[in-house]
């Protein structure tokens, strides 16, 4: 899953790619590099910053969902609204990347459940302008995995079929380093809940920590680590910005692990 932020304030992209014309190309890029599905976002997640306008997301994410949905790959639209997801879906989207798990917006379930399409359920401590100001958990394994059972079942009640949803542990989300590391450590016991995970490691804070203080440009060797060692413990969608160098290294280490990745990696 390559990223797509068409955004001025996203951590590690935030501004580079804020005009159409410069976020289509970018996503033909990562496409050409072995991209199966690209994830639009037009409102930044991180720590401390403030919601984006229904409007303006509109504005930022539609032309460029226009622009490259209707094949290969398929389009996620990284939003907790649902006027924005109805409007991307209704462009071409197939995939609700949805930070929130459905928390902020009671019309968003409607919206997937209608549409029919995928959606992925992330878990976040609260909300990402405050997520980050001293989180704490007794065990943070056991409470990722009791959110995200819960919200499952509460996607389903809300019509959205349970083989329609993927799961996300949400690395960064309310978390301080030895969390996100528990949480990689301990992967199986979420992907045991018997969903699709996702995995979201690309460039964070955590990373550059644990690497001498490495800014967002130089963490894409923690990046691959994480993903490889996600991928062995049964993570199946890998959210990157550097598509070609983690595509590479998770055929590698899925031919080492036998895993039958096909071109699905
Ligand atoms: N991380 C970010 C944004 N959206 N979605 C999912 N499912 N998982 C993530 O880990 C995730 C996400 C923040 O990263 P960015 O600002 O580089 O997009």
């Amino acid at each position: 899953m390559g990223i797509v932020n068409v955004t001025p304030d996203s951590f590690s992209d935030g501004g580079l790619f804020l005009d159409a014309d410069t976020a289509v190309e970018h996503g033909r890029r990562l496409t050409s590099e072995g991209a199966h599905i690209l994830d639009i976002g037009g409102e930044s997640t991180r720590p401390g910053s403030d919601p984006v306008p229904v409007d303006e997301e509109i504005r930022r994410v539609l032309p460029v969902v226009e622009r490259l949905a209707g094949g290969e790959p398929r389009i996620s639209i990284d939003t907790t609204k649902a006027a924005v997801a109805r409007a991307a879906l209704e462009a071409g989207a197939t995939i609700v990347n949805d930070v929130s798990a459905l928390r902020f917006d009671p019309e968003l379930p409607g919206v997937v459940a209608d549409a029919g399409a995928d959606c992925c359920l992330m878990h976040m401590l609260g909300k990402p302008r405050t997520m980050q100001d001293d989180p704490r958990y007794d065990d943070v394994v056991s409470a990722v995995k009791s959110f995200l059972e819960e919200r499952l079942a509460y996607a389903v009640e809300q019509g959205i079929a349970e083989e329609r949803v993927w799961l996300d542990p949400g690395i960064g989300f309310g978390k301080t380093v030895e969390h996100n590391l528990e949480l990689l450590r301990r992967l199986e016991e979420i992907v045991a809940i018997g969903r699709p995970l996702v995995i979201g490691t690309s460039r964070k804070s955590f990373l550059g920590r644990l690497a001498g203080g490495r800014d967002e440009t130089h963490r894409l060797p923690g990046t691959i680590a994480t993903n490889v060692l996600a991928l062995e413990r049964g993570a199946t969608i890998f959210r990157v910005h550097d598509v070609a160098q983690n595509a590479d290294a998770l055929h590698v280490a899925a031919a080492t692990f036998s895993l039958d990745v096909g071109e699905g990696a």
